[in-house]
């Protein structure tokens, strides 16, 4: 078990990435919407960061952007026939719609499953569950489409078990291993895992949307068969200052936990066996500057001596409270970060969207990424290749006006066609 080495599936951002103020709760989203976006320049953001992990030495794979339009919704909603012809009718008909059919939001591939390794389970193959992601119209979309991927890459039953999604019903509202912490000597030794909840079961309350439910946390526990995991409620005032996740305010690597004082029990962490804290206080560092700056939604990775080094959004560089806290973390002797590279993913970042959002960890034993199937794990080559298809297919600019484009959805769906052969997956089944 001991070779165990993490990846980190990114998400490759989609030729439709776009500003439409869709997520009550996420303050950057509402901040920017009606923005014109850059779907070129945050694909090769994104590429540019999954370069650096792979320099790193750091496992990198990718997930594809999900085909949009989404056809499978138009067709449910009553909107037949062609992509073009069914864009058309809907920009007559519900223009309203047109940014749920076209979010590029399955790029946050943290928010695709909750991952259980192998030496946590009780049968000791990897659990995937996908998230249900009920709270928003434009990211439940995602669910069927994710398990189907997820489906062709994790394909073999010797190693991997993929759920079904939970329940799509508020009660067990699910948004994956975005809420998800796992504690662990070494990434291929047994941990605890943490799940971290808003509400118990979808309860109504005062203030910003609780997306995750400890009944649908408690079901996936059960589900993984985990030997030991925890349940912790996330501080109320946390996810009413803009954390609608629990990645906005925490991090784990092996035995490391980062996480913000405001937004987590530090007797929590304290409970945990091994576990190396650094916290940072209000007084330091306030809420409101950690979710404005995204320093704990940074990729905390080892890097193959015993150290770790943390990839963190350039909205952190250029704050002076939340740099101090790096360099301050990284001057002190009792943790294992050392190092810290900055990483410009503003087009993401405008939508709420850093570092840790963008990928999805997966730890695997040589054996188990030996069964992947497809294209999926980078290399320098592969980099290349992406890069130049996005620099053949994806706009330079897109404003929400352009949704209503026809031509747009027939680019979109033909880039999304020449990627699904890039990677050698199945064509799109939508
Ligand atoms: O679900 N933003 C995403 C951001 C997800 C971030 N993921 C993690 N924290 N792991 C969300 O709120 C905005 C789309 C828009 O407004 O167009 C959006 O969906």
């Amino acid at each position: 078990m001991s070779e165990a080495r993490e990846y980190n599936f990114d998400g490759i951002v989609g030729p439709t990435h776009n500003y439409a103020g869709l997520s009550l709760g996420n303050l950057a989203s509402a901040a920017h919407k009606g923005q014109m976006s850059s779907p070129r320049a945050a694909a090769l953001q994104g590429l540019a960061k999954m370069r650096i992990l792979h320099s790193l030495g750091v496992g990198q794979g990718v997930l594809p952007p999900h085909p949009r339009p989404s056809m499978s919704t138009l067709r449910r909603l009553g909107f037949p026939g062609s992509p073009g012809d069914a864009v058309v009718r809907l920009s007559r008909e519900a223009p309203d719609l047109l940014p749920l059919v076209y979010s590029a939001s399955a790029m946050w591939t943290a928010n695709a499953a909750t991952v259980s390794p192998s030496a946590d389970t009780g049968d000791r193959r990897l659990h995937l569950t996908p998230a249900n992601l009920v709270s928003n119209p434009h990211r439940a979309i995602e669910a069927g489409h994710t398990t189907m991927v997820l489906r062709a890459i994790f394909a073999d039953p010797t190693h991997f078990v993929i759920h079904d999604p939970l329940p799509a019903t508020p009660a067990f509202g699910d948004e994956g291993a975005a809420n998800h912490l796992r504690v662990a000597p070494g990434h291929g030794r047994r941990g605890v895992e943490v799940f971290v909840f808003g509400s118990i079961a979808g309860e109504p309350v005062a203030g910003l949307p609780r997306r995750q439910t400890r009944r649908a946390s408690e079901a996936i526990a059960r589900l993984h068969q985990l030997e030991d995991c925890r349940f912790w409620q996330q501080k109320p005032a946390a996810i009413d200052a803009g954390a609608f996740h629990n990645d906005v305010v925490a991090v784990a690597n092996e035995r490391a936990v980062l996480y913000h004082a405001d937004a987590l029990d530090p007797s929590d962490i304290g409970s945990l066996p091994g576990a190396c804290e650094m916290s940072v206080e209000g007084a330091r560092l306030s809420l409101a500057e950690a979710v404005r700056t995204y320093l704990f939604n940074s990729q905390l990775v080892s890097v193959g001596d015993g150290t770790m080094t943390l990839i963190a959004p350039a909205e952190v560089e250029a704050s002076q409270a939340a740099s101090a806290e790096v360099a301050r973390l990284i001057a002190e002797p009792d943790n294992p970060l050392v190092a810290v590279r900055y990483v410009n993913l503003r087009e993401s970042m405008s939508n709420g969207g850093g570092p840790a959002c963008l990928r999805l960890r997966v730890v695997l034993t040589e054996a188990q990424a030996a069964a992947l199937r497809g294209r999926i794990v980078v290399d320098d080559v592969l980099l290349d290749e992406l890069e130049d298809w996005v620099g053949r297919h994806y706009r330079e600019t897109l404003t929400p006006a352009d949704l209503a484009d026809p031509a747009l959805a027939v680019e979109s769906l033909a880039a999304l066609a020449e990627l699904a052969e890039v990677l050698e997956l199945p064509a799109d089944q939508e």
